[in-house]
């Protein structure tokens, strides 16, 4: 029998729960709008539902007010993003990403900090042939984007240990298991007959329901010593206990999110909380359960306030601990202990399991195209013809060509010097450890620009860091055009987020490891004031440091800023 989905504790329905509603599992009218040529875009309601098949309606922003003036439309094309657990990827899927951005895209790919792909740019006439080939080659969108389970992220080196390659089978099994049932993309994208039959919930979307979740949410693995998938920034996150060479089981840490609104209080980044442990076995009835709990308590009314970070906040940490077990019919075991040493990622060559290599290559911003001085798409694309092993997508934007035999490693590292591929070992440490959002022209919320800004103020900061000796100094830098998130700015030592064109907040303090938030350092300042700003505390940190010390906890024992009392909650 399913659980009757509770009314929304706090209000009446937001609108977007009336749409999913009338949906019909997610169908709407998306057939019938995705072939009318009236407009490039689409209604609201559908670009809603949208969503939950992996993709968002956006408008070239770039061209924005001209096209206004012009009394045209906005120039619309659509996002597409594709579901990729743990963000690997056969060469052959990465061929057919790489000639899908050329064929329907804007001709680049953007690597996520989920660990996908994203292709920008797409017309609507030709979305179904972009998704119908995306199929094609084994891979779908489905649920990349939506009030449902996204993408499973998994700790990104699967083939480094036989840990790894165990943690990645599970994120995958996750990903799949927790997938909505609906036929609707089948039936929209894919040209499936839609079967005459009355809904019926329990068929259906047995897990999820006729409304899916209150929101988002998302599900990332850890192997702890790396915490490149900031464990704690996502809304369930399991962190992989090791005993003598064994995977024994996961920690489980709930309720983070990085999300917030300038000025809204009610909204904040929040740290997970690792509230007790399960065996392997036991990982897929946890997941199914949390997120159970927040389908029935999540807020189906203010979706600025409907992530489980705030179901969590509103119910107790205990209640929802006590909820789980007793929807679980067992008892979590308590939490084991664990030890991160960092969030970013390790470049280069590297020897993993049965003689293979992982080399990881360092993609600024995580935008693969073809620069004038740089031809990155092509390189890898030279690189998946000779590859036989796996390209894996990782949490910080970067890429690693996975599972290499010795042989192949000549060949590849032949293509890299012919392209000039770069593992980012001549970069800064603090160029190789940032992080940047999409933001614009495509983001309809990015309030400043994030991914085409950071490589240029870094190069300005750089300046700083040489001048103080810090060069191979790795300090992570986090920037995004609007207080989302999506770079997990809160979770980087040195943090941005846009406030308006070429404004930011500045935030500090946060752990090397991902393991504290930043607090609010200045508020809506520009880069020569960045760039002021920088100069002392780097060059503060610089002579005043203790030895290993990292700039996050520098900032903190220094008194840059405060660390708050719990060490976890985040306002501005
Ligand atoms: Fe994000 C919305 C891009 C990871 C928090 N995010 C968006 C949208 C879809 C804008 C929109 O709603 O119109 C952005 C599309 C921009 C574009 O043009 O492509 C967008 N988010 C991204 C990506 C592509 C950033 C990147 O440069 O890599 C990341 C794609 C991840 C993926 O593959 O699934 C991305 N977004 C994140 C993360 C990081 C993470 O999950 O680890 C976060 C913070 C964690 C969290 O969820 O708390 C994040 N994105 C948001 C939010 C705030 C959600 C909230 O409830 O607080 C929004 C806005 C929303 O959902 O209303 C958002
Ligand atoms: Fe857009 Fe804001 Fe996310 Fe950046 S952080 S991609 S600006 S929603």
């Amino acid at each position: 029998m399913v659980k009757q989905i509770l009314k929304a504790p706090d209000g009446p329905p937001s609108d977007v729960e009336g749409i999913k509603e009338r949906s019909n599992y997610l169908r709407g009218t998306l057939k019938e709008v995705m072939g009318d040529r009236i407009s490039a875009g689409i209604p609201e309601d559908d670009n809603r539902l949208m969503k939950h098949h992996g993709s968002y309606l956006q408008d070239d922003r770039d061209l924005r007010n001209e096209r206004q003036k012009q009394k045209l439309e906005p120039a619309y094309q659509f996002m597409l993003r594709v579901r990729l657990p743990g963000g690997v990827a056969a060469p052959a899927q990465w061929l057919v990403m790489d000639e899908l951005a050329d064929k329907y895209g804007n001709g680049t790919l953007k690597l996520t900090t989920r660990e996908t792909f994203q292709m920008h740019g797409i017309l609507k006439w030709n979305m179904k042939k972009t998704i119908q080939e995306i199929h094609a080659s084994l891979l779908d969108t489905i649920a990349a984007c939506g009030d449902v389970n996204r993408n499973v992220m998994c700790a990104s080196n699967p083939y480094q240990s036989e840990i790894h390659a165990e943690v990645y089978e599970w994120s995958k099994k996750l990903s799949d298991d927790l997938l909505p049932r609906t036929r609707a993309y089948h039936e929209v994208w894919l040209d499936e007959e839609k079967v005459a039959s009355t809904p019926d919930v329990e068929e259906v979307e047995p897990m999820y329901g006729p409304l899916y979740l209150p929101r988002k949410f998302k599900i990332g693995i850890a192997v702890p010593p790396s915490n490149d998938i900031d464990v704690f920034s996502q809304d369930l996150g399991f962190i992989a206990i090791v005993e003598e060479g064994k995977l024994i089981g996961f920690n489980i840490a709930i309720g983070g999110g990085m999300g917030m609104s300038h000025g809204d209080t009610a909204t904040y980044p929040q740290l997970a909380k690792v509230i007790g442990f399960c065996k392997p076995d036991q990982l897929y009835e946890v997941a199914e359960k949390t997120i159970t709990i927040q389908r029935d308590y999540g807020n189906r009314s203010v979706r600025k306030n409907a992530r489980f970070k705030y179901t969590v906040d509103r119910l107790g940490l205990e209640t929802v601990k006590t909820e789980l077990e007793n929807r679980l019919g067992w008892k979590l075991d308590e939490a084991k202990s664990y030890h991160f040493d960092h969030n970013g990622d390790r470049y280069g060559w590297v020897k993993g399991i049965q003689g293979k290599w992982n080399l990881t290559l360092f993609i600024e911003g995580g935008r693969v195209a073809d620069f004038a001085d740089y031809k990155l798409k092509t390189a890898l694309r030279e690189i998946a013809k000779i590859h036989t092993g796996d390209f894996h997508l990782t949490p910080n934007q970067n890429v690693i060509i996975a599972n290499v035999s010795s042989q192949k490693k000549k060949q590849i590292n032949a293509l890299m010097e012919q392209y000039g591929l770069t593992d980012g070992s001549h970069f800064s440490a603090l160029r190789r450890n940032s992080m940047a959002c999409v933001a614009l022209p495509t983001c309809g919320l990015a309030m400043a620009e994030a991914e085409r800004y950071l490589p240029n103020l870094i190069d300005k900061i750089e300046t700083i860091v040489d001048e103080n000796g810090l060069r191979n100094e790795e300090i992570t830098i986090r920037m995004t055009g609007c207080p989302n998130g999506c770079a997990r700015h809160a979770l980087g030592e040195i943090g941005f987020i846009g406030k308006a064109p070429g404004k930011y907040n500045m935030y500090l303090g946060a752990a090397h490891d991902g393991s504290r938030l930043s607090k609010m350092y200045r508020e809506n300042i520009g880069e020569e004031e960045i760039l002021k700003e920088l100069n002392v505390v780097l060059s503060r940190y610089a002579k005043e440091r203790n030895e290993g010390e990292h700039f996050g906890d520098f900032t903190i024992r220094a008194g840059i800023v405060k660390a708050t009392t719990d060490g976890t909650n985040f306002h501005e």
